[in-house]
């Protein structure tokens, strides 16, 4: 099997990667990823040189370079490059339009001309909008808030369109919020655990009782490692754990594990069009596929957080690059 992952080098992808070389040792991995301000290097260092896996820096919006690409034939697509921040869309969404609506589609055209048999796209959540209460199932409308989720949603229905109109054997997948190893500390929980190692406030946004459903990566790794395997063309597929948390009990739980106080938590204005509640119904995935999630939240997080206390260089080196200049502009007008 000849894999081309994009936005390899990120969070979720690299933990994909990670997952994909141990399971399954004879799949070829190509990773072809931008290198944004999210895409680390050192994210798959222990990787980089092992046989099987080849790194391409360039961008998936770049016709030429993904026909090129393509033409080394390949089985599957696993889509994950992205601009992936809702809080960056609002600041400035143009990159986003660029890599996961123009991205998406160049993709999409290389697949059909190479004949790509498997075309995963990393769909979100968000794309259905909030929900104050029940779960979204895979029929229901598409409701976008962000700039960002609507970048997805046009991403997630152009594979709906290239598997109407030329047969491109597109899956969608749509999962909750992630967390784990190498999430990149602008999102919340690497965010709020980083900044309390260094006492430093950690921002709520509103009254902190908006919620989330939390998927450790490695369960969400599995379950498209499962699409990948046994998913069945033009399909979408939810993901989700049911660990439903409002923004503040998940705060004051990582500040409990980490023995800091909980006056570190600090109120902000609040996000514009801040969803209020994602919930997904996942039962498709668990009838047709076989999956569900393996890992418990509780020690999912515990893990999560070890992780962050034991690999201090990777996140200290960030925050004091590129992410500084963000951190500054998204939080000092709050
Ligand atoms: P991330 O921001 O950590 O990583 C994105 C990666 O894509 C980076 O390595 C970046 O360099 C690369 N990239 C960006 N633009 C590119 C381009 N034009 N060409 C090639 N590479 C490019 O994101 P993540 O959190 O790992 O999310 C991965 C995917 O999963 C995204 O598509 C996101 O929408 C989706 N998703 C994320 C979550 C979550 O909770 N993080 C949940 C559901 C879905
Ligand atoms: O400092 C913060 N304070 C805060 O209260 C940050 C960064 C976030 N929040 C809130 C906003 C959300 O309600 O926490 C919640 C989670 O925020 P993010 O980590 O930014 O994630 P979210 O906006 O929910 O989007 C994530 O899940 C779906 C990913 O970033 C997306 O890529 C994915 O599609």
């Amino acid at each position: 099997m000849k894999l081309l992952v994009t936005g390899g080098v990120g969070f979720i992808g690299s933990n994909f990667i990670r997952h994909i070389r141990q399971e399954h040792p004879d799949w070829e991995i190509t990773n072809l990823d931008k290198l944004t301000y999210a895409g680390n290097l050192e994210n798959l260092k222990d990787i980089q040189d092992q046989p099987g896996y080849h790194f391409v820096k360039g961008d998936i919006a770049d016709r030429k370079l993904v026909d090129k690409l393509l033409s080394q034939g390949f089985d599957v697509i696993v889509n994950f490059a992205a601009e992936s921040h809702v809080d960056r869309s609002i600041l400035d969404a143009s990159p986003f339009i660029e890599t996961n609506v123009k991205g998406t589609q160049v993709l999409l055209e290389g697949a059909k001309r190479h004949g790509i048999q498997r075309f995963i796209q990393v769909s979100t959540d968000e794309v259905y909008g909030s929900i104050d209460s029940g779960r979204f199932t895979e029929e229901s409308p598409l409701s976008p808030n962000s700039p960002y989720s609507a970048s997805k949603t046009a991403a997630d229905l152009l594979c709906r369109a290239y598997f109407k109109t030329h047969h491109v054997p597109a899956i969608v997948t749509r999962c909750t919020n992630n967390f784990g190893p190498y999430q990149f500390p602008e999102k919340l929980i690497p965010l709020a655990v980083t900044n309390a190692l260094e006492d430093k406030p950690v921002p709520v946004y509103g009254d902190g009782l908006n919620i989330r459903d939390w998927i450790f990566v490695t369960d969400h790794c599995r379950a498209l490692d499962a699409v990948i395997q046994k998913g069945k063309l033009g399909e979408i597929y939810n993901i989700g754990s049911g660990n439903e948390k409002t923004n503040l009990e998940l705060i004051r739980k990582l500040l409990e594990q980490l023995d800091k106080p909980q006056s570190l938590i600090q109120f902000v204005t609040d996000r514009p069009a801040h969803d209020r509640r994602y919930a997904l119904n996942c039962a498709r995935i668990a009838t047709e596929l076989g999956w569900k999630p393996a890992y418990s939240f509780e020690k999912a997080l515990s893990a999560t957080v070890d992780w962050y206390l034991k690999n201090e260089s990777w996140w200290r080196s960030i925050k004091s690059g590129e992410y500084s200049r963000y951190y500054k502009k998204m939080y000092l007008k709050r």
